[in-house]
């Protein structure tokens, strides 16, 4: 990451996931000094920005869809598009603290109006690739990346006007494993690079990161780092929504964000699916300042 002025934005919405908490996220990772952590690094930071739910939303979006919470998840991510995109415009970084998974519809639409070839690395336990047609859940934050490339009934598109949807050979997965069928599916056939669990314990973290930054830079315009906290193994990160055991260790979350940071080619991140009410002694909240100051350039000498 180059030493632009910071943009946080926070995102307190969570109906996009099966259970409540996800909303408290933003105000925890701040309250566990995130600002504090990038003025050290030498950043110019701004965290005013709020995103709330607008007070009338079109809640008839799609009354036959299976999907919970879809009105909201998209009006919210509406918002959230113009906010990053304006973000971009004024030569900022934007850092997005979720809030579930869902809301990265909307980082990702505000993304692709300025970087029409988007890379974007997915760093979670899941692939969040299921359509309204494979969901088991019904969950927003179980689609949302499907509905980045285009893939679902709701467009890029519909959540901010001149968005375009990511290629799948520019996005790269890390640390999944728990895949549902339509999502293995997918992944098998549509060229999407998928580095799971088994991949990082054979390969190595640095060598699977360093895959991720050449195949998500290759032909690209900027690339968005993507960091779903239960891609941690829940023994570090149990303050998160749906845990899954064997996630990626503490060192390894952290090399993986300390070379994004070398790479010096990461554009945007955001950081979600921190459940406070699910936390021990808030050490997921405050894993996510530390993981986060990785990315910003934060050595341990
Ligand atoms: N794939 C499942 C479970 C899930 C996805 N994302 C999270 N959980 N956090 C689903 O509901 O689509
Ligand atoms: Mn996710
Ligand atoms: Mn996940």
């Amino acid at each position: 990451m180059g030493k632009s002025a910071i943009t946080v934005i926070s995102v307190p919405f969570g109906m996009g996931a099966g259970r409540p908490g996800s909303e408290m996220g933003p105000d925890h990772i701040l309250k566990f000094g995130l600002v504090k952590k990038l003025h050290q690094l030498g950043y110019e930071v701004s965290y005013d920005k709020r995103i709330l739910l607008p007070e009338h939303i079109e809640i008839a979006a799609n009354i036959s869809s299976p999907m919970k919470h879809e009105a909201e998840a998209i009006a919210i991510s509406s918002v959230l598009a113009r906010e990053v995109a304006d973000t971009v415009r004024q030569g900022g970084t934007p850092l997005i603290l979720g809030g579930d998974h869902s809301i990265s519809m909307g980082t990702l639409s505000g993304l692709t109006q300025h970087y029409r070839e988007l890379g974007v690395i997915w760093f979670d336990a899941h692939s969040d690739l299921n359509t309204e047609a494979t969901s088991p859940s019904g969950n927003m934050h179980g689609i949302s990346l499907a509905v980045a490339l285009g893939l679902a009934g709701i467009k890029p598109q519909e959540i901010a006007s001149g968005a375009v949807p990511i290629k799948p050979e520019h996005c790269v997965i890390i640390g999944a494993r728990d895949l549902d069928r339509g999502e293995k599916a997918f992944i098998r056939s549509c060229g999407i690079t998928c580095f799971t669990m088994h991949e990082i314990d054979r390969l190595g973290i640095e060598h699977v990161v360093n895959e991720a930054l050449r195949i998500a830079g290759d032909g690209t315009d900027g690339i968005h780092l993507s960091f779903d906290i239960d891609s941690v193994d829940p023994i570090e990160a149990p303050g998160t929504g749906t845990p899954v055991r064997g996630g990626v260790s503490y060192r390894e979350a952290h090399l993986a964000l300390e070379l994004m940071n070398e790479s010096g080619v990461i554009t945007s991140a955001d950081f979600v699916e921190v459940n406070p009410s699910l936390d021990h002694n808030n050490q997921t909240s405050k894993l996510v300042v530390d993981l986060i100051g990785s990315l910003f350039g934060s050595r341990i000498l």
